[in-house]
């Protein structure tokens, strides 16, 4: 075995100082003396990147040597943030990047600044992918994460004249120092063509593609350590590059630019994150991501199990796939079709390989969330993976057919193709028949998919269903983003808590002292001051550190109701106006969150509250007692800045629809109060807080589906709740638009004449009273505190490192080498 090169004996600050000049001059071509900031950032990261993939090749030998059973997780996006203090964290070199970069004359602040976070998601699923890959690296398993290098990410977003503009995420455009791209390193991808079907010498009968399109993989591998374990796991993002380039007939046809096109088209497919959630746009380009993720995928899982030169009844005990949400689940037909069409294992065989492989988590309850396919459009672009996913379908059907005799429309319910005036492949019933496990991301969640959602795939396959609570590294989420207040935890009760978060319940003895009291207000006070500094640079906006900061950041969705919040805003401004006295507790409402570009009444949302937050902000008889904030841009760069600066975290959606929420557990975590409903992780963060350190409030799920089989009516709320009767008149009447009175009179209607599906109006009051509970408490600072401290003590629960430990041992069976 070849010794990896030895690490030079100075001082690390010294020799870390010695290889960022060595990059500025020899990586990036640039003169040693005057680099600037961003030259600086891009060598320091290169000089991480050369440790990173030292500590990798290790860790993959280890792995290799011990022929660990290796975890797969599949996801179409991820969203780690930016990468620079977190490497340093984790390498344990923080101390010394600052002394090099105060040698040459940079703070590592401002240097860490001029990184540009890649956002190769859109939200919750994506960023929760890259916590479970940091906790992964942590406990040491032998993991691999794997996605699409996207060109573009998540579109930025601007707000101009208080509407969103997208513009797009060049994410890519200053080069990469993160990352490897093995451009020796390439699997084709095949689709669309015909089915060939033939009989071989041994009377066989064989399933062949002719005239495939195929486009190239290109493997991109970007690094996440674990925390100072000098492990290190990688995350494999797959670029599409043209197969074009890969043949000499290229030169022969003759048409020079026409094959330069179809070049273009190929490399199309890694072009761009699609911008939805919660709703799926159901393009082709879409459905031919997910399966170029999924080819070159199972291709590369496939080369190194076959190199162990073992049966391939043995892959399950030596790998298990992991499907975030059905996003990969054609991952399934394409196991399917290689065992059955390629290495010539009978049907049975095959099957019962690929059962105990996959195992799928469900992220949506949403039923316009759940993905489905046109028959046609999956025959055109994947002809085998649709016979393939017939036969699935046919023998899963004579199964339940069997086992339900005298229930017949079970089959129609659960068949894998919904077959009404069009047929549709449902890629959830796909992700369950073929999966050994499917789990909820929490205990709330996991129970409606057992109750109602796959109410009876539960009642087929109940061992299959099981829950795993979301969590959230608390690398990220505590200790680099909130330095001050780790190291306040750190000094009271040790570092453990990093890799052991249930530790922070060593904190409690501490709620009662004076001293700790001042020490933690003073940090959260300090992280308020740094946030009003942002606010008033980028908004021009002056807010006051001392006010209750009330943050309402995620996705803009109807579900996660905004709405909802910006009622509440408008009340207190009427109660302002009119009885001035009435609000004693000065607030600062903070909004952040992109709508999908095609989501019209989201994009109005957004544009509502920044009609309101200029009306409040002008308004001279508000005074510091009110003040409104959207910040554009949320994403996890803006995350970090945000969530230490919060007194009141919002998670307010309806209840039964959101299916954890993984926001709720940060804030939390940084020592927020949440006022929410009784939905997805709330719940567990109630039970774990206690009742009294958190606000919940409105319809529980199952009032929710009551009130709407009674016939809800929204109109009753409005007519019964003055308070609510006057913030609707005034949205509607172009109170906040008086240039345009008509602007915001659809979010009205949907609330009172399209059924208000949301049911915000429902809610509305025992939120307004939640509200004035929460600045109750605020005014009583000591009592406050208390509250903050012990959210902060009670939270090791949610750690990501819980969640994956989980993981390891209920569905992946595997433990760290
Ligand atoms: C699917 C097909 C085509 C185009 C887009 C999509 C698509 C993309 C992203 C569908 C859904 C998503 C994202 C879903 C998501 O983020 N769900 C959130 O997952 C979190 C982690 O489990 C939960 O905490 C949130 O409650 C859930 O909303």
């Amino acid at each position: 075995k070849s010794r990896l090169p030895e690490a030079p004996a100075t001082r690390p600050a010294e020799s870390l100082k010695q290889d960022i000049l060595r990059h500025v001059l020899y990586s990036l071509g640039r003169d040693t003396e005057r680099p600037d900031r961003q030259t600086v950032f891009r060598a320091l990261a290169l000089s991480l990147r050369d440790r990173l993939v030292e500590k990798w090749i290790a860790s993959q030998r280890d792995i290799y040597s011990r022929s660990s059973k290796r975890v797969y997780y599949l996801s179409l996006e991820f969203l780690p943030g930016p990468f620079l203090r977190e490497n340093l964290i984790a390498l344990g070199l923080e101390n010394e990047a600052r002394e090099a970069l105060t040698d040459m004359g940079f703070g590592l602040d401002d240097v860490a600044d001029e990184e540009y976070e890649p956002g190769l998601g859109n939200g919750g699923l994506g960023r929760l992918a890259s916590c479970y890959l940091d906790s992964m690296a942590t406990l040491r398993l032998p993991a691999y994460g794997y996605g699409i290098h996207y060109a573009y990410g998540i579109f930025y977003q601007l707000i101009k004249e208080g509407r969103q503009v997208e513009r797009a995420d060049n994410w890519l455009r200053g080069g990469t120092h993160w990352e490897f791209e093995r451009s020796h390193y390439v699997h084709p991808v095949r689709f669309y063509g015909q089915v060939r079907e033939w009989v071989d010498e041994q009377g066989r009968l064989r399933h062949s593609l002719e005239n495939a399109t195929t486009v190239m993989a290109m493997a991109c591998d970007m690094f996440i350590p674990g925390h100072k374990n000098d492990y290190v796991l990688n995350m494999r993002l797959w670029a599409a590059k043209t197969s074009r380039e890969f043949e000499f007939s290229f030169f022969n046809t003759g048409d020079y630019i026409g094959a330069v096109e179809e070049k273009i088209r190929d490399e199309n497919i890694s072009m761009v994150l699609y911008p939805n959630d919660e709703a799926p746009e159901g393009k082709e380009l879409r459905l031919k991501q997910q399966f170029f993720l999924v080819s070159a995928t199972i291709q590369d899982i496939v080369r190194r199990f076959r190199k162990k030169g073992i049966a391939w009844d043995q892959l399950p005990r030596k790998n298990v796939i992991h499907l975030n949400e059905t996003h990969p689940a054609v991952a399934i037909p394409e196991l399917m079709r290689i065992l059955v069409d390629e290495e010539l294992l009978t049907w049975e065989e095959a099957w019962y390989i690929c059962v105990r492989t996959f195992a799928y988590t469900n992220h949506t309850v949403l039923p316009e969330a759940l993905e489905v396919w046109p028959e046609d459009l999956f025959r055109r672009l994947l002809p085998r993976h649709l016979q393939i996913i017939h036969e699935i379908n046919r023998r899963f059907l004579h199964d339940v057919r069997r086992q339900f005799p005298n229930d017949p429309n079970i089959l129609g319910r659960v068949s894998l193709v919904h077959e009404g005036e069009s047929r549709w492949v449902r890629m959830s019933h796909l992700a369950i028949v073929g999966s050994f496990s499917v789990n909820g991301v929490s205990a709330h969640h996991s129970e409606i998919l057992k109750e109602s959602v796959f109410h009876d795939f539960y009642k087929i396959f109940p061992e299959r269903f099981n829950n795993k609570t979301n969590g959230i590294t608390p690398r990220r989420w505590l200790r680099q983003c909130n330095p001050t207040l780790a190291w306040l935890i750190t000094e009271h009760i040790g570092p453990e808590w990093l890799t052991d978060l249930a530790q922070l319940k060593k904190l409690e003895p501490y709620v009662n002292s004076e001293g700790f009291h001042r020490a933690w207000m003073e940090v959260r006070l300090r992280n308020k001051h740094k946030l009003a500094e942002y606010i008033r640079d980028k908004n021009g906006i002056t807010v006051m550190p001392e006010s209750l900061f009330d943050v309402h950041v995620k996705r803009f969705h109807e579900y996660k109701r905004q709405l909802l919040n910006v009622l509440h805003v408008i009340a207190l401004y009427n109660r302002i106006r009119s009885s001035p006295g009435s609000v004693t507790v000065p607030r600062t409402y903070i909004f952040g969150g992109k709508a999908a570009p095609g989501y019209y009444m989201a994009k109005h949302i957004i544009r509502l509250i920044n009609s309101v937050a200029y009306t409040i902000n002008t308004d001279p008889r508000v005074g510091d007692l009110l003040k409104v904030v959207f910040l554009q841009n949320y994403c996890v760069t803006l995350a970090e800045r945000i969530i230490p600066a919060t007194d009141l975290s919002e998670q307010i959606s309806t209840a039964g629809m959101e299916a954890s929420g993984t926001g709720n557990m940060k804030f939390a975590l940084n020592g927020a109060i949440t006022i929410g409903t009784h939905d997805g992780a709330n719940i567990e963060i109630m039970e774990h807080v206690g009742n009294e350190n958190l606000f919940l409030f409105g319809l529980l799920s199952h009032e929710v589906n009551e009130m709407r089989s009674q016939g809800y009516n929204p109109r009753l709320f409005y007519e019964r709740d003055s308070e609510l009767r006057e913030v609707l008149d005034m949205i509607a009447g172009g109170f906040f638009s008086p240039s345009e009175p008509h602007l915001f009179r659809d979010v009205v209607e949907s609330l009172l004449n399209h059924g208000d599906r949301y049911m915000v109006l429902a809610d509305f009051r025992s939120y307004v009273y939640r509200q004035q509970d929460a600045a109750n408490a605020f005014m009583d600072q000591a009592a406050w505190a208390r509250m903050s401290m012990l959210n902060t003590s009670r939270m090791g629960f949610f750690s990501s490192d819980r969640a994956v430990d989980e993981y390891a041992k209920d569905i992946w069976g595997v433990s760290g080498v």
